[in-house]
């Protein structure tokens, strides 16, 4: 019989693909769906859960009794942290202690990845230097805040009350099925749109100048797994490819992916509060203790997600 994995936020960006990736294993596989409630005839054991709710939170843990908890359900987006303080806060702080409580009272040997974010590193000056585990630095928005106390929650869990949780602090990552709201997938849709001939030909664009260390989803739903199979408990690892590249790179590689002359120009309302200029990270300890290694080049990541919204 295999492990019992359930997986909080499945319907996401990265717990689709997280599930697509397991499909090949001897697991069982639960996951949960918000905000919508899976329709009739889909997967039973995808079913619809509020991870704000401590009963439902409970009840789930008690019936499924997990072997493996990957928890991903998050208010994920930097921006809508800001116009949703709330809402965050009681989604990814308080829905994750509720996790951790119900792991302690129903299945306290389950292992558990919760994810973090480069987004606790967060510096408001630039620094030179890819970042290590140990750099942490002021709390730059409200998504941020949760993910620093995410981690020192799933600290507290390991080391004081003997749960077995792993930390997973990712960085920016992309691919085909992204929501909008991330850069690169904003801007993959806005060059389908236009191909299409439903705006101008003209790119809305943020800061190009930032430096962010991207990989593909695909890399990071198999770190998840690996980190699950080998990460040892209270440590937390970077997921990145230790390469930064610039927005501006990026937009030059998109509008080299078509054959439409598309012009970019700076919208105001993509500029973020607080913006950190350069997210690099160092991944020397995930590839140390576990086999991983990033596989998918950047250019793909892009002409995939670039297909997708061709396509949808
Ligand atoms: O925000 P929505 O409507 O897309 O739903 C998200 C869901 N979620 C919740 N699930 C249960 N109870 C809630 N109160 C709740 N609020 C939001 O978690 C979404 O379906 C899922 C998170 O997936 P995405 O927003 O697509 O983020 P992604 O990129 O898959 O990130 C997964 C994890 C998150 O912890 C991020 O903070 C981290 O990786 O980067």
């Amino acid at each position: 019989m295999g492990l019992r994995v359930f997986i909080s936020g499945a319907t996401g960006f990265v717990g689709k693909h997280l599930i697509s990736f397991l499909a090949s294993f001897d697991y069982t596989v639960f996951g949960t769906s918000f905000p919508e409630k899976p329709e009739s005839g889909e997967d039973e054991n995808i079913f619809y859960l509020d991870i704000r709710s401590e009963e439902e939170v409970f009840k789930a843990v008690k019936r499924i009794q997990p072997d493996w908890i990957f928890h991903l359900a998050a208010v994920s987006n930097v921006r809508h942290s800001w116009e949703k303080r709330k809402e965050t806060l009681e989604t990814n702080l308080m829905g994750t202690f509720y996790l951790f409580e119900a792991a302690r009272k129903f299945t306290p040997q389950a292992r558990i990845l919760f994810v973090s974010s480069s987004d606790v590193c967060g510096v408001l000056s630039p620094i030179e230097e890819a970042l290590s585990e140990d750099d942490s630095t002021p709390v730059v928005s409200p998504y941020a805040f949760t993910k620093v106390n995410g981690e020192i929650l799933s600290k507290f869990y390991a080391q004081v009350e003997e749960l077995d949780i792993v930390v997973a602090r990712s960085f920016p990552h992309t691919g085909p099925g992204q929501s909008p709201d991330f850069v690169c997938s904003d801007w993959a849709c806005q060059i389908a749109q236009i191909e299409k001939g439903k705006t101008e030909p003209v790119i809305k664009v943020g800061n190009i100048e930032v430096k962010r260390d991207f990989l593909d989803v695909r890399d990071v739903v198999r770190a998840y797994a690996l980190l699950m199979q080998q990460g040892k408990s209270g440590e937390v690892y970077n997921v990145c490819s230790g390469r930064a590249v610039s927005l501006s790179e990026i937009l030059d590689l998109f509008l080299s992916l078509s054959s439409q002359e598309i012009e970019a120009q700076v919208d105001s309302q993509k500029l973020r509060k607080a913006d950190i200029p350069l997210l690099l990270g160092d991944n020397k300890k995930i590839k140390q203790e576990t086999s991983w290694e990033p596989q998918i080049p950047l250019k793909q990541s892009l002409i995939d997600l670039l297909d997708y919204w061709r396509q949808n």
